[in-house]
């Protein structure tokens, strides 16, 4: 297991309260590496505005991977989500995520599915909404597998979602969906809040698992609040679990404090003995 952090690029304002690291965007990779991170989870609103050749020369430099591209920013900067009433914000939001999806396919990256989905209350009846989310999902998907690269959908708590809170309910969306390329991001403040097991979320999802948020049980850096980090590192183990933990947590008490009690706390726990 690796651990990462994410960041925004230049583009995404304001910056989302879950995102780390101070200075412009190429000072918060060199903080990234200096910290002793292995990757960084990028943030982005669009990749157009980005200088990717930089990116890519910059992240090989310092030797970064970026495991996944998080679509955050869209609903937090934009008000873009793949559910809206509004079919030009459902369409504007699917255009963006495409754009994020070649992005990803450059640099090897997932892209990951959280707030981005929106509300099942906003297309009216419950059944609607579910089916346009398996329609927008499966779709989003089919872009996605034709340029290889694989989505991570991510179990949120019932205050920031009314649709897939837990890893048993995506599990069975993702079972319903049939879309290989589509798997599980846990969370873990959003687990600590909505999982009756810490330890049956992680083995439900097993292989489906591939990629991991960190936050405390108040969002906090890890080592600041009471979620059980010792213990789902195990459970992740036993899962056979090697991708990346990456840091999606408020920036407490400032954005590169954060990153680095972050690193400090989990780069023990990871050491092996
Ligand atoms: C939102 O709380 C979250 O955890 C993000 O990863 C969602 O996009
Ligand atoms: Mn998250």
């Amino acid at each position: 297991m690796k651990l990462a952090v994410v960041v925004a690029t230049p583009e995404v304002q304001p910056v989302p309260p879950v995102a780390l690291l101070s200075g412009s965007f190429w000072q918060k990779l060199e903080k990234a590496a200096a910290l002793g991170f292995a990757g960084v989870e990028l943030m982005c609103l669009d990749p157009e505005q980005v200088d990717r050749q930089r990116l890519v020369r910059e992240l090989s430099r310092l030797g970064l991977t970026v495991p996944a591209i998080g679509t955050g920013a869209l609903p937090f900067c934009l008000g873009l989500t793949l559910l809206h009433a509004d079919e030009g914000v459902r369409a504007e939001a699917m255009r963006r995520a495409q754009a994020l999806v070649e992005m990803a396919s450059e640099l090897g990256a997932m892209v990951t599915i959280g707030s981005f989905r929106g509300w099942l209350s906003s297309m009216g009846r419950p059944e609607d909404g579910r089916v346009a989310l398996a329609e927008k999902i499966g779709a989003l998907a089919d872009v996605a597998a034709a340029r290889g690269v694989r989505l991570a959908l991510e179990p949120l708590n019932r205050y920031e979602a009314d649709v897939l809170n837990t890893a048993a309910q995506a599990l069975a969306f993702l079972e319903e969906l049939g879309r290989p390329n589509v798997g599980l991001l846990l969370d873990t403040f959003h687990v600590n809040i909505e999982e009756p097991s810490i330890g049956e979320a992680v083995r439900l999802s097993g292989p489906r698992l591939w990629h991991v948020h960190l936050g405390d049980s108040n969002r906090w850096p890890p080592g600041c609040g009471h979620f059980p980090f010792a213990q789902f590192l195990d459970a992740l183990r036993s899962v056979g679990y090697g991708g990346f933990l990456s840091a999606e947590l408020l920036a407490r008490p400032d954005p590169d404090e954060a990153a680095r009690l972050t690193y400090e706390h989990m780069s023990k726990l990871l050491k092996p003995g």
